[in-house]
């Protein structure tokens, strides 16, 4: 092969591994996670939410049961839904369904990720790393990358 030809064949391989790193996303058998990031707690508190947007390209669903960290051991899965005006919180038990040939986006106001008992301090920029569990999937270690927080949730 020609230098130049290899040259350009690199720039292209380059530029692909580029874009992939900034998509942030993952890929477990049929499921895609997409862009985990974590909001940096409020001064004084020590919980933060999570989000990320889960997709199923299998035939049949599959559930988020579990997420696990070193930074902190209380971690709930969370629904928020407006009732009579007033935000609720709501636990999410035996995991949070992904059916199939669908897309659950984890966002503020809705679905999010609810780490409780924060034990470090977290910085704007940092990736951290979580094991995200399936049901039938299995599990996944992904970076949730600790962005500033825009929105006000309190618990
Ligand atoms: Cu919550």
């Amino acid at each position: 092969m020609r230098p130049k030809i290899l040259v350009s064949l690199l720039s292209i391989f380059l530029v692909f591994i580029s874009a992939t790193l900034n998509a942030h996303d993952y890929y477990l058998g049929q499921l895609t996670i997409d862009h985990p990031y974590i909001e940096k707690p409020m001064p004084g508190m020590d919980s933060a939410s999570g989000y990320l947007v889960l997709k199923n390209k299998g035939n049949k669903s599959d559930f988020l049961v579990s997420i696990e960290t070193l930074f902190s051991k209380t971690i709930e899965l969370h629904k928020m839904t407006v009732v009579n005006e007033v935000m609720k919180m709501k636990k999410i038990n035996g995991g949070l369904e992904i059916p199939p040939g669908e897309e659950i986006i984890l966002k503020p106001g809705g679905y999010h990720i609810m780490f409780k008992k924060i034990n470090k301090d977290l910085t704007v920029g940092e990736k951290l790393k979580a094991i995200l569990k399936f049901k039938n999937t299995g599990k996944i270690i992904v970076n949730f990358e600790v962005q500033e927080h825009k929105h006000s949730h309190t618990h």
